[in-house]
């Protein structure tokens, strides 16, 4: 099935190899690779959309390629050949999708992008340096698309980062009960409850000069950048599904959520989970040395806050996946988004005791930077 996908593209060579990559929780991911009739190999990363996910793959693709396209003009324009950035390959006929339709008419739909090589990716950095590398690489990732033109971005999945909307939805799956868990998950309801009032931060100042539209990738994960296997300098950010138009809050907020957490999402043992500081520094250091001049002071005083809630965010959203019977995040056990909603429920309480500290570390981050560019 795989090989009879892949050759639907415009692929070089013959297929010698395909395997699995596990690393993200929505598509399906492997990994082709091929053969030249002179001996050289080319590697191919194809995946298959989640169509229940990203109801619109064309549009979505279409999102991809606009900014793709654009990030790469801009590089050129700053003579940039350290970095890269993903390649949409089309089919044999032109487009950016093919499909497998099952027997049931249901369309499976595939895409293949160009493999980076001499690339790696993790889970978990302790290298402050690392951390710096990554919080750099969605600065870069931004400030080369602060003069995209928005209009031609489509929002994919509406109300992706709405904290809000997230959190009236799960009030209504509260009520619904379809899997009869809700007993068992009261005091994680209750956590959030009683941070209700935080939820409509960002949103409700959202296209605001305050706090802009801007060009977001919106699920800046910390195995969503790839690292030089050299040099551990960023190469390029990928998973580009829900880039769409948005708040730099939800990037940053998410970011520092999944990269200076001294666990993995899944780690069951909440005495293991905290924010670690230095890595907090390290990323918002990278992150300001590309984005301090553009960020307006609004955005700047709510940068700590937006970590507290794209946590609480997430902690809300595998919350509701438990309770909805596990319909939206992949799970490899009976209680794994629960495990997931603790594990952000532990994170969220350690940032709070953080707040203070961070906002003051922000201001004067942010101040090193802009006397600089004066
Ligand atoms: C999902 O599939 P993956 O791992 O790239 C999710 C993110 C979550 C993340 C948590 C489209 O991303 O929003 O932060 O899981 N993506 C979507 O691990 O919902
Ligand atoms: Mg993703």
């Amino acid at each position: 099935m795989i090989e009879e996908i892949i050759k639907k593209f415009n692929i070089e060579g013959e297929i010698e190899s395909w395997e699995i990559n596990h690393t993200g929780i929505i598509n399906s991911t492997y990994v082709v690779t091929t053969k030249l009739d002179n001996g050289k190999k080319r590697q191919y990363l194809l995946q298959k959309i989640n169509t229940n996910v990203f109801s619109e793959p064309f549009i979505l693709m279409k999102n991809i390629e606009e900014v793709t396209s654009y990030l790469e003009t801009q590089m050129q324009k700053e003579d940039d050949d350290k970095h890269q950035v993903l390649h949409v390959v089309h089919t044999k006929t032109g487009k950016a999708l093919s499909y497998i339709e099952e027997a049931s008419g249901e369309r499976d739909y595939y895409r293949v992008y160009n493999y980076i090589a001499n690339a790696v990716t993790y889970n978990k950095v302790v290298d402050k340096k690392i951390v710096f590398q990554i919080g750099k690489a969605w600065g870069h990732f931004q400030r080369l698309l602060r003069n995209y033109p928005m209009r031609r971005l489509t929002e994919t999945i509406p109300d992706f980062h709405n904290t809000e909307a997230r959190y009236y939805k799960l009030l209504d799956d509260i009520k619904f009960d379809s899997e009869g868990r809700v007993m068992e998950v009261t005091p994680e309801i209750v956590f959030i409850l009683m941070r209700s009032d935080i939820c409509p931060l960002i949103t409700e100042q959202l296209g605001t000069s305050a706090v802009p539209w801007r060009v977001t990738h919106n699920d800046t994960k910390v195995n969503n950048v790839l690292m030089n296997k050299k040099t551990n300098d960023f190469l390029a950010v990928i998973d580009l599904d829900t880039v769409m138009p948005g708040s730099i809050l939800f990037d940053y907020g998410d970011g520092i959520r999944s990269t200076a957490s001294t666990a993995e999402e899944d780690e069951e043992d909440i005495s293991k989970i905290a924010l670690d500081l230095d890595l907090f520094e390290a990323y918002t250091d990278g992150y300001l040395s590309e984005m301090a001049e553009f960020l307006t002071y609004e955005e700047v005083a709510l940068m700590p806050d937006a970590i507290r809630l794209m946590t609480l965010e997430l902690s809300i959203r595998f919350l509701d996946d438990y309770i909805n019977g596990d319909t939206y995040f992949k799970i490899s056990s009976e209680k794994h988004n629960l495990i997931r909603a603790r594990n952000q429920q532990a994170l969220v309480v350690d940032i709070e005791s953080k707040l203070d500290y961070m906002r003051d570390f922000i201001r004067k981050c942010h101040a090193k930077y802009v006397k600089k560019i004066k």
